[in-house]
């Protein structure tokens, strides 16, 4: 795909960050070779060699250039969410939010704020797989007119610890085991599974961590959430509590635990991918912006502690308010520079948003910039054009590694009388910022509030919520992650731990790894529901859903043109699959390109599997091993099938069906097909309409879980 430089794009579309970072950037291409000096070169393929077998001269200067700089290219990666990926967009608020923050990019909605957003997992590598289970990190730079806002949260809504000084012990126990850097990315191993034992708190996270929130199906497909509680401070003052949210407009959707073991080592870019294509082919995602609000004076009428970042505040209770919309439409031009290079922190807030006492926030805010000094190579990371904000930046630091300002004038202090004490603070009227006048009093203590005590009942409330299907899946997770658990005791741990939460989960717990379960196990008596935590009542949509088409030679060709055209019409991708790449022929010799192969293509990268008709066409996949081994994949991942005509003796060779109706050999195989979920046949091609539209239908449910498999 041959992409458009930031600067060659309709400049209507670009936002003033997309302007600001034009000035840095450099198009190579067409250009001579030079130093890093502006020196041209007349070769790079030959050291300086005293005679062409002789040894290399020091002289070479060019030769030093090149390796010194390849030498230090790295940096290091980032202690925890070293995977990421980004991409630019803009934001825009859908009413004025006046009443509640004074925040200016809150206020107008004919305003595009321009932004940032860098997707990650946590604890895997920078060279990690992307569908591994673990925790997906969702920042954005906001590049406001006063100023960068940094919303740095999770695709979860709570956390594994409720004080941040417990951070580096989390993370240590998380990340691979010190005496043997394994497993990589992965929670499935004693050192994590021991902390979880010893510190209860991580209960509720826990169970969204063995929840199939733990692997998206797409970035452009998963909540995000701020985590903390922080402050919205109107223009008079007036605080609320609020929690910040992101909801996809696609809804939130999942893959399943087998199949990103299998995509993890079939295409381990598998979310980096996504997000690049949908942005690359114009399906640009989007996220509205949502706001749970709470008044300052109810600050204690909620049955847990509103600061406590191991609980959520059910959206039945405080229900979300959507306030604006994040559209991501620009890859990057170069990943290094912008999604490495970005430095994110939970800090960098705009007058009319504040901070809580939620102690866990409070560690944050001293650790991001602190990280990057390391990571980025000293105090001027500010200055990297990624970076940089978009509002003018005017103080009195200087110096320091890498300094690209050129400060001019002969004072860098404040108070001066020598340049008119300038740069001066602004006052609250001129967008200075103003910390909310919180009354705080006590006395000095390591101790945490009674208040976040309670360390179940909402870990129940998550499990009290799902539906069967998303319980199943919990439990399987257990029985993997324990199930690699070398220490016994750490196991029977877990399984006594989680009896907190529900005695029935914790007896189907012990159930699969060999521990002893609670004797009598009854469910718990908290039997409080939050619709809204299971995936099932998400949105769902066939948008940008992508379908595996299935043919060889000799395809039925309305069967496969008519279908497609259909799926392009409802915004589905399509890839045509033939045993190889390249052109194949229809039944009436009618050329199409099939643009991946067999080898190339495998049906867990794929939402929806269909097989063309067309005898010589099916009888060619079916006596290649791999096309029906790709659709009983599809089949057992509940993924939505269809096929027309012949295709379906591909379908009925996958065992797709087999369990439908028995004995097999009374029915009609036709009809055993039809009877599975989610699985979609047509006779011939008079009604390919009505089949094209019931397929989408198909495809919009994502996975159909009443399927016998
Ligand atoms: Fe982070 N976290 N974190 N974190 N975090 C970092 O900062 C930290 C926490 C989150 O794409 C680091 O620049 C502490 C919660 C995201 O660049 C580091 C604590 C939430 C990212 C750090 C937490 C997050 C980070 C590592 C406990 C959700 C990636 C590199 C108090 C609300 C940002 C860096 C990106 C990154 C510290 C807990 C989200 C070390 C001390 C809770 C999305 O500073």
């Amino acid at each position: 795909m041959t992409r458009q430089p930031n600067d060659e794009r309709d400049p209507k579309q670009s936002t003033a960050k997309d302007r600001q970072l034009n000035d840095f950037t450099v198009d190579d291409r067409g250009q001579k070779l030079t130093t890093n000096h502006g020196l041209r070169l007349t070769d790079t393929e030959h050291s300086l060699k005293a005679g062409d077998r002789g040894p290399t001269l020091m002289e070479d200067f060019h030769f030093r250039e090149k390796m010194t700089h390849f030498d230090h290219e790295r940096i290091p990666e980032r202690v925890v969410h070293a995977r990421g990926f980004g991409a630019h967009g803009y934001f825009q608020v859908y009413e004025p939010m006046t009443k509640y923050t004074k925040a200016k990019f809150l206020q107008d909605p004919s305003v595009r704020t321009p932004v940032f957003v860098r997707f990650s997992t946590v604890a895997g590598s920078r060279g990690s797989a992307d569908t591994v289970r673990d925790v997906r990190g969702f920042a954005t730079k906001f590049y406001t007119e006063e100023g960068n806002y940094d919303l740095v949260g999770n695709n979860m809504p709570v956390f594994f610890i409720q004080d941040a000084i417990k951070f580096p012990d989390f993370v240590h126990a998380v990340k691979p085991e010190p005496h043997n850097e394994m497993p990589q990315a992965s929670t499935a191993h004693d050192t994590l599974w021991d902390f979880v034992g010893q510190n209860t708190e991580s209960a509720h996270m826990i169970m969204w961590a063995m929840s199939d929130r733990s692997f998206p199906r797409s970035y452009r497909m998963m909540e995000g959430f701020g985590v903390h509680t922080f402050r919205f401070v109107n223009e008079q003052g007036e605080a609320h509590f609020v929690k910040f949210h992101w909801k996809p407009v696609l809804g939130v959707h999942s893959l399943v635990w087998d199949e990103t073991q299998k995509v993890a080592g079939k295409d381990p870019d598998f979310n980096r991918r996504d997000l690049w294509e949908a942005i690359e082919s114009g399906n640009y995602p989007e996220f509205e912006f949502g706001v749970q609000l709470i008044k300052e004076e109810d600050e204690f009428n909620f049955d847990f502690d509103i600061l406590d970042p191991t609980k959520i505040w059910p959206e039945e209770l405080v229900p979300v308010k959507l306030i604006g919309k994040m559209t991501l439409n620009r890859n990057t031009d170069n990943f290094f520079a912008e999604t490495e290079q970005i430095a994110f922190h939970p800090g960098h807030v705009v007058p009319g948003i504040d901070f809580t006492n939620d102690p866990l926030l409070q560690g944050r805010l001293f650790s991001y910039t602190d990280t990057q000094l390391t990571r980025l190579g000293g105090p001027n990371f500010h200055e990297i054009p990624i970076n940089r904000s978009v509002a003018p930046v005017h103080n009195n630091q200087r110096d320091g590694m890498h300094r690209m300002t050129i400060n001019r004038g002969q004072t860098s202090y404040h108070k001066n009388s020598l340049s008119g004490n300038t740069p001066e603070p602004a006052s609250t009227a001129e967008g200075g910022y103003e910390h909310y006048t919180e009354k705080v009093e006590g006395r000095k203590v390591r101790q945490r509030s009674d208040s976040f005590k309670d360390h179940y009942s909402q870990a129940t409330l998550f499990w009290n919520s799902m539906s069967d299907v998303e319980k199943d899946h919990i439990v399987s997770a257990f029985h993997f992650e324990l199930g690699k658990v070398q220490s016994k005791e750490i196991r029977q741990r877990v399984v006594d731990v989680f009896s907190n939460v529900d005695e029935v989960l914790a007896a189907r717990i012990a159930e699969g790894i060999g521990a002893v379960p609670p004797a009598d196990p009854k469910p718990s008596p908290v039997t409080l529901v939050s619709p809204a935590l299971s995936m099932m009542n998400s949105a769902k949509s066939p948008l940008t859903r992508k379908v595996a088409v299935l043919a060889a030679d000799g395809f039925q060709e309305a069967e496969l043109s008519e279908v497609t055209k259909a799926f392009k019409d409802a915004g589905i991708v399509a890839d045509l699959i033939s045993i190889r790449q390249g052109p194949i022929k229809g039944q009436d010799g009618r050329e199409v390109e099939a643009n991946q192969s067999l080898l190339t293509a495998d049906s867990v990268l794929y939402d929806a599997v269909y097989v063309a008709g067309g005898r010589k066409s099916v009888d060619a996949l079916l006596a290649h091993p791999k096309p029906a081994v790709f659709v009983k994949e599809a089949f057992q991942h509940f993924k939505p099938i269809a096929a027309v005509g012949e295709g379906a003796d591909l379908l009925l060779a996958a065992g797709v069906g087999a369990k439908a109706v028995a004995p097999a050999d009374a029915v009609d195989p036709a009809a055993a097909l039809a009877a599975v979920p989610g699985v979609v046949v047509a006779q011939d091609a008079s009604a390919l309409g009505s089949f094209s539209e019931a397929f989408i239908a198909a495809i919009a449910e994502h996975r159909h879980w009443a399927r016998v498999l």
